[in-house]
């Protein structure tokens, strides 16, 4: 009928990249433009991520990262990929790459800083399970055409002018913010376009989902060992990917809470705070839930390393919370 033919669900990413524009008085379409470059990126990473099986690319690369983890092809490629994207889109000046040890400096006089992890969860590729890129935005804050500086990269999650994941799962998403909510995209191969499915997502208040890899649970905080009895206690679902998108994104449609704590063998945790919390922090804020370090709001932090790792405590709001009661912590009122 009419109504249904005049729904927003259904537009392309393009259109409503479009249509949002007019939400930026001052904008001049760079912003814009970048996040076309990401889904892009993200269209040619997902075609190799459903062909590593047979592209004989799915084995390690042999190379390590600064992480010390085993490189895989697919994250390699990915970094490349995304990398040559930003750089053709030309709105990029710097980016911070997981893949990357030092700095990426692109175009001193291009306004936006990317901080991202091309391709999450790379050693869940090999066994077929959903894998995610993530990217925050910055705007840089030394004047364009200078040299970029760290001050211009090292920004606090505060100032995110964008952020967001893409999940390569059983079908394959984007999910993004820009400060004006949260909207999700279902890719239609046969279109080649990213749809909005996912209009105005909020995660819900309270859930019953809890995501742990509970195989440190010596090495966790008291606290947290007290959370954990407390979900058991009430009965929750205990579900873990160990791919952090795939968790994140089930918590934010279901409701639950995902944590990363300080373990023995990651005393800040293992995920990083400029290309994985900052970045699910602004959504799931922007979606009405919440994401700390288990102290403070995890988009409050300095930072003073690229690669920094922080502990996670994210998702429904309620269940944060309650988790932060364990700790002692005053509760962080949304
Ligand atoms: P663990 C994957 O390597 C990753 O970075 C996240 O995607 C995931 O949530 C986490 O690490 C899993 O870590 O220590 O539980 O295997």
């Amino acid at each position: 009928d009419k109504q249904s033919l005049g729904s927003t669900i259904g537009t392309t990413l393009d259109r409503f990249i479009n249509d949002k524009q007019g939400e930026f008085p001052f904008a001049t379409g760079e912003l814009s433009q970048l996040l076309r470059d990401i889904a892009l990126a993200g269209k040619i990473i997902n075609r190799e991520v459903n062909k590593s099986g047979l592209l004989d690319i799915a084995g390690a690369y042999g190379a390590t990262n600064v992480q010390g983890e085993e490189q895989q092809k697919l994250d390699v490629i990915a970094d490349i990929r995304f990398t040559r994207a930003l750089k053709n889109g030309g709105e990029v000046c710097a980016i911070i790459s997981e893949e990357e040890d030092d700095l990426i400096r692109l175009n001193n006089n291009s306004r936006y800083v990317v901080a991202m992890d091309p391709l999450d969860g790379s050693s869940n590729i090999d066994v077929n399970v959903s894998i995610g890129t993530i990217f925050s935005i910055y705007r840089r804050v030394t004047p364009i055409g200078t040299p970029v500086q760290m001050e211009d990269v090292l920004q606090k999650g505060d100032n995110q002018v964008a952020a967001g994941y893409i999940l390569y799962g059983s079908s394959t998403m984007l999910v993004y913010t820009t400060g004006h909510g949260v909207n999700g995209f279902t890719f239609e191969p046969t279109l080649g376009e990213f749809l909005l499915s996912h209009q105005n997502m909020k995660c819900p208040k309270d859930g019953s989902i809890y995501s742990i890899n509970e195989g440190s649970y010596q090495s966790f905080e008291p606290s947290v060992k007290d959370y954990l009895q407390y979900c058991k206690s009430e009965n929750y679902s205990a579900r873990y990917i160990g791919s952090l998108v795939a968790d994140f994104h089930r918590n934010l449609l279901k409701g639950g809470i995902y944590i990363y704590p300080s373990t023995e063998k990651a005393p800040n945790g293992k995920l990083r705070l400029m290309y994985e919390c900052n970045c699910l922090a602004f959504i799931i804020e922007q979606a009405g839930g919440m994401a700390t370090d288990g102290q403070r709001r995890v988009m409050e932090i300095e930072p003073t390393e690229l690669h920094q790792r922080v502990p996670l405590f994210i998702g429904s709001p309620d269940m944060v919370n309650k988790a932060h009661a364990f700790r002692g912590e005053e509760a962080i009122v949304q």
